[in-house]
């Protein structure tokens, strides 16, 4: 053979006239051809860019990507979806290696592909030729045979033997490394040795012996299940596997790319129980599943430890891997599936059995459970099951779903359901983020040639689209209608919400920001760039509209970019604490507060269970008011005993004069206390943030809980027993375990203390409680010790008439000492026995600190009041003291106090201001302006008809601002800034000399909005037209020009609508010049004329110019380098071989349009030469 090279370096092919020669690239494209090879992916260059020329020569389609990798993922998935390869083309060096990922992915999913790299020249190997790399040494890690092509009369040998390889079982990866000289080398065909197409594979059957042992196991199984895994699907062998479960009446769950074997809405689909049914199942028949970590290994606690396992694999790897089987057969799915349908027997497992029973019991609560997460509000955001279960609704049910991500991926294997085989292309066993757009693309290419009009779903988290987000470019070239939808959550499994982002981002980004978040972005802007159409939604409404648009468009794909809640997902619990401790430092949200507490709280730190948080029974909610009266009636019951028990101890006549009454009410409440009892044990409470709703873990927690034993359970003991005993009859304190239960008494106060809208005259009242019933204990105390010591013994003591007395009497007598004795007014008796003294000297430290404890609160309580009155008092004094300073004359200095004055009486700027940056969420504050300005804002005309949601977002942007009498809030020539609402006063439209007025503005009165719109055609510009001056105070809310142009970037339509509206309001008064239309392109040329975005412009210039200098400086250095190597090429080939090589040599081509692109090659390699001819060798040596 004799091989000749040609001179083309990095471009078209150079081969022969002779229609008997043929370059080394036709040789390989024709050699994929006569393999069946369809695809072509791959990224061109030096030195293969000839080999997809010469594949579309050869009608094999190339796909030209933006990245090896995607080219590689591509390619792969080719293979799975038709069980034939794609070819994945690189360039040398880094070509291959950006490959080796799609090579790693395809070897680990068993999916056939070749990958077909360049290398640089044989000649110039180990000299550090251009990307010279080891590269059959790279490969063969990654591929299951890689070989470099010896010489151009074998390369039909070795492409047949790469995808003979690639197919045959296991099915994986082969590589073929092409030297740079061959691919532009030519040789005779008859010296090119003939391979035939390589022979489909074997697919062996089971034994009958196999058959028979398969039928037995599964005979004696009480809890049978079936696998079916992604090597049914890729055995194309879903029709028997459907004739197999449906004959023996199996449950079944699916693996997740083998979803889609059968429907997964089959009546025995037993998917949504998977936990349940893998870890009791007794038999499980896996159909091409392998028991890896997506099978928890086959080992408990996930599967029964004696389950029994049979295998159909043909791999044999997988046999008996992890597990020892019960039965293992190596043989193709389809041929074993057959036999055991055709050749087996009447048996079919029973439909009423016990397991069937849990499997459908299990399926129906997860079915509630998920529903109540799709209708889960604990947010006003989208989360993942609603913005699923709205995209399962419209999508077609035949569509491909490709998907990827952590929480996407995960929660929508269940949400988006399968009805075909081959449906579901994921970031599988391997877990790669980065193949959603390549595996897309090919599958879109896939259903353009085989299955016109069916469509391809990619749902992507946002991280995992940004791995390859390119791609979106390569599907607009090839007019691929792929849906692209990203579930943006601003982050790795979670983000964090915008706010907490830019304070952490504020400071040192990369200390602070959590390494899992990223910018909550407007990904579908990409598709602007492409010509394509982008969607952002934000509520269901927006994503079931954005999908059937998408749908309806049919060439180009289109970007659905979904806005859900940052923490939304199945955050596990270690991930939320490494997003969550940085967020400890900063300022965090009510949301993170509530989630640290819940790490430091022993309840929360068990694993989230997902059935905790199902609804079962009846559950009391704390935050229901039905809670709040609950808690009032048991505080009465431990209030009661609280008073009466040491009461009736100490007054005898009380306790015996109305015993019925006391029996009566002390059984009363004692069932009040077991009522309370119940009530706790289904009282619900906040979990991993989620609120924890099964009454049967509500009980668990309860009845092992402290509380339970400690106070509650000790509490309700029946120590009246004793009363049985004589000594002990009818003795009230024996009752005083009761008063262990005052905690429900405290939480009542506290909660009343946080629900009214008196807290301080709450306050005061339970002050004032808390020391009448000091007083009351000390009172009955003083009784006692008074029998104790006996009446009249001494001075301190009672009289001994006072045994006489009515119980009232003498209760009001001893309540008296007491308060003296507590208050320490101290006029009592002096003491004279020790007993006396201790007591007098206890009440002295109690009332001590009762008064310590009253002053210290009433003192809180009247600072807190005076707190911002002394803020306004401390900044007015400052405001004078300046004035003073700065001299600032008499008449001003009054108006200014008197502003003030206005702004505290009327409490507006300080309190809104304080309310709306406190700690409350960014959710509750937009509740908050909701409630106080949407009213306003909906006043305004302009907005009539816009979306709610533009209108909850302007509401958030209002500022309110204050005017004095006589204050001018616009004059006429003004540049509008923003628009105003007068909330409270009144505003005069006044001459230029303002000493007439000619309207008055009232209250819910807009003005200015017209200005601030920028409306084309409006004669006035943006300039004000008339003089508003407050007459007198007057409240208003602003709302920027900026703020608001910055929402409407968002809602387009919107925009129109107020555009349109605001062209009418002008063109009633003729204001309107109807000669200038394009309304968005005048916007923004108004826009940049603001000096903020002047200097913006000019930022951007100098960026863009600086990026373009080091482009251009970068393309100068390439193409010195190029010319430096042709030059070395030409030096070697005229002195070391024949002049003739430069001489080029056409071959004729058939395929449209390459004759062209040749030609144009041919000019710019002229064109080189020319200008390399021109310039000095001393600065190519520079390089
Ligand atoms: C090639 C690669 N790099 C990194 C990872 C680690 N990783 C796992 S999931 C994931 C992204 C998850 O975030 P996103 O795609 O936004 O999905 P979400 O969980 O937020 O829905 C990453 C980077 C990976 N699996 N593969």
């Amino acid at each position: 053979m004799e091989a000749s090279s040609n001179t083309y370096v990095g471009g078209a092919p150079e081969t022969s006239g002779d229609h008997n020669e043929l370059a080394g690239s036709q040789l390989i494209s024709e050699a994929l051809k006569k393999q069946g090879v369809e695809y072509i992916f791959g990224v061109v260059g030096i030195p293969i860019i000839e080999v997809a020329f010469a594949a579309q020569q050869s009608q094999i389609k190339f796909i030209g990507m933006r990245n090896e990798q995607s080219a590689s993922y591509a390619a792969s998935a080719i293979g799975y979806l038709t069980g034939k390869p794609a070819v994945c083309l690189t360039v040398s060096g880094p070509g291959l290696i950006h490959a080796l990922g799609g090579m790693a992915n395809a070897q680990v999913n068993k999916w056939p592909m070749v990958v077909i790299s360049g290398s640089s020249d044989q000649p110039q190997e180990s000299m550090g030729a251009f990307q010279e790399f080891p590269q059959v040494e790279a490969a063969r890690l990654y591929s299951k045979y890689a070989a470099r092509i010896a010489s151009l009369d074998r390369v039909p040998f070795f492409v047949e033997k790469a995808v003979r390889s690639s197919v045959y079982s296991p099915s994986g990866v082969s590589y073929l490394d092409i030297p740079g000289e061959l691919v532009t080398s030519t040789i005779n065909t008859s010296q090119v040795e003939q391979v035939p197409k390589y022979r489909a594979p074997p697919k062996p059957a089971a034994s009958s012996e196999s058959l028979r042992e398969f039928m037995s196991l599964l005979q004696q199984s009480q809890k049978p299940l079936v696998i079916v895994g992604k090597g049914c699907s890729y055995g194309v062998a879903e029709q028997e596997a459907k004739r197999f479960i449906e004959q023996y009446n199996l449950p079944f769950l699916a693996t997740p790319m083998g979803k889609g074997t059968l429907d997964d809405r089959h009546p025995l689909s037993v998917g949504a129980a998977r936990s349940t049914a893998l870890k009791d199942a007794d038999c499980i028949i896996l159909l091409g599943a392998r028991l890896n970590w997506m099978l928890h290994f086959g080992r408990p606690p996930r599967f029964d430890p004696n389950v029994k396992i049979i295998q159909i694999d043909t791999d044999t790897r997988e046999l008996h891997n992890n597990l020892q089987s019960a039965l293992a057969i190596q043989a193709d799915l389809q041929t074993v599936l057959k036999q055991l349908v055709e050749g087996g027997t009447k048996w079919k497992y029973d439909g009423a059995t016990p397991w069937w029973s849990l499997l459908k019991k299990k399926l129906a609560a997860n079915k509630d459970r998920s529903d109540a997460l799709i209708h889960s509000k604990e947010s006003a955001m989208l989360n993942y099951y609603s913005a699923f279960d709205a995209i399962q609704s419209i999508i077609p049910q035949d569509a491909i779903i490709v998907s990827e991500g952590a929480n996407t991926m995960d929660i929508g294997r269940t949400m988006l359901l399968n009805s075909k085989a081959r449906h579901r292309l994921d970031a599988g066993t391997f877990g790669t983020m980065g193949v959603g757009p390549g595996f897309a693309i090919a599958a879109a290419v896939y259903c353009q040639d085989h299955e016109p009009g069916k469509r391809v779903v990619c749902v992507e988290g946002d991280s995992a689209f940004g791995f390859s987000a390119m791609e979106f470019e390569t599907a607009a070239r090839y007019s691929l209608p792929i849906i692209f939808i990203i579930i943006n959550n601003g982050g790795i499994y979670a983000g964090v919400d915008s706010e907490s982002f830019q304070d952490m981002a504020r400071q040192d980004a990369a200390l602070n920001l959590p390494p899992t978040s990223l910018i909550q972005a407007h990904y579908e802007r990409i598709a602007d760039a492409f010509g394509c159409q982008g969607y952002l939604a934000r509520s269901l409404d927006e994503v079931k509209k954005s999908v059937q648009s998408a749908l309806a468009e049919k060439t180009r794909p289109s970007i659905i970019n979904v806005f859900i809640e940052p923490s939304s997902g199945r955050v596990q619990q270690r991930i939320r604490q490494r997003i969550l401790r940085p967020l400890a430092k900063q300022t965090p949200t009510n949301d993170q507060q509530a989630a640290l507490l819940h790490e430091h709280n022993p309840k929360a730190e068990a694993p989230i269970r997902n059935e905790d948080f199902q609804a079962t029974g009846f559950v009391i909610d704390p935050q229901h008011y039905l809670y709040h009266y609950w808690l009032a009636i048991i505080s009465l019951a431990v209030a009661y005993n609280l008073l009466l028990i040491p009461a009736r101890y100490a007054f005898h006549d009380l306790d015996k004069n109305l015993r019925i009454l006391w029996i009566s009410l002390d059984y009363t409440f004692d069932c009040v206390y077991l009522i309370d009892m119940f009530f706790q044990s289904r009282t619900g409470h906040f979990s991993h943030g989620l609120f924890v709703r099964n009454h049967h873990v509500l009980s668990r927690n309860y009845f092992t809980s402290r509380q339970f034993y400690i106070h509650d359970l000790l509490s309700i003991i029946p120590t009246d027993l004793l009363y049985f005993i004589p000594k002990y009859r009818f003795v009230s304190i024996i009752r005083c375990n009761r008063l262990l239960r005052i905690h429900r008494l405290t939480e009542f106060q506290d909660l009343t203390e946080s629900r009214t809208r008196f807290p301080n005259a709450f306050r005061i009242f339970c002050l004032i409680g808390l020391t009448l019933t000091l007083i009351h204990w000390n009172c009955c105390a003083y009784l006692l010790i008074c029998q104790y010591l006996g009446f009249g013994t001494d001075r301190w003591v009672l009289p001994t008439t006072a045994k006489n007395e009515t119980v009232a009497m003498l209760y009001t007598y001893c309540f008296y000492w007491s308060t003296l004795l507590l208050s320490t007014i101290g006029d009592v008796p002096l003491p004279t026995k020790r007993e006396e003294y201790v007591f007098v000297l206890f009440d002295y430290m109690i009332g001590i600190l009762i008064f310590a404890t009253i002053i210290g609160n009433l003192g809180t309580m009247i600072s807190s009041q005076n707190q911002s009155r002394q803020q306004v008092r401390e900044k007015m004094d400052e405001i004078k003291r300046y004035m003073k300073f700065r001299s600032v004359n008499r008449k001003l200095e009054q108006k200014v106090i008197k502003w003030l004055d206005y702004l505290y009486t009327n409490r507006q700027v300080l309190s809104e201001e304080m309310v709306l940056n406190s700690d409350l969420s960014v959710e509750l504050r937009k509740d908050l302006a909701i409630k106080v300005h949407l009213e306003s804002l909906q006043q305004v005309t302009l907005f009539h008809d816009c979306e709610p949601n533009l209108l909850v977002e302007l509401v958030t942007k209002l500022k309110p601002t204050f005017f004095g009498p006589g204050d001018y809030v616009c004059q006429k020539g003004d540049i509008g800034k923003e628009m105003y609402i007068i909330k409270r006063g009144q505003l005069g439209v006044v001459s230029d000399d303002g000493k007439t007025t000619f309207v008055i503005l009232k209250e819910g009165s807009v003005f200015g909005e017209i200005s601030i719109l920028n409306i084309p055609g409006s004669k006035n510009g943006n300039r004000r037209t008339a003089n508003v001056r407050s007459l007198g105070y007057s409240d208003l809310y602003t709302l920027r020009k900026e703020d608001l142009w910055h929402v409407l970037d968002n809602y387009p339509e919107s925009l129109s609508k107020i555009i349109e509206k605001g062209k009418s309001i002008l063109r009633k008064d003729n204001l309107l010049d109807e000669l200038v239309t394009d309304t968005k392109r005048h916007i923004e040329q108004e826009q940049l004329l603001s000096i903020q975005n002047r200097i913006k412009k000019l930022v951007d210039t100098e960026k863009s110019l600086n990026a373009r200098t080091t482009t251009f400086f970068d393309a100068y250095v390439e193409s010195i380098r190029k010319f430096k190597k042709h030059l070395s090429k030409m030096e070697y080939y005229y002195e070391t071989r024949k002049p003739s090589a430069i001489v080029t040599k056409s071959v004729p081509l058939t395929t449209p349009g390459i004759p062209f692109l040749l030609k144009q090659w041919k000019t710019n390699t002229a064109a080189h030469l020319q200008r390399f001819s021109s310039i000095p060798s001393g600065q190519l040596d520079d390089d």
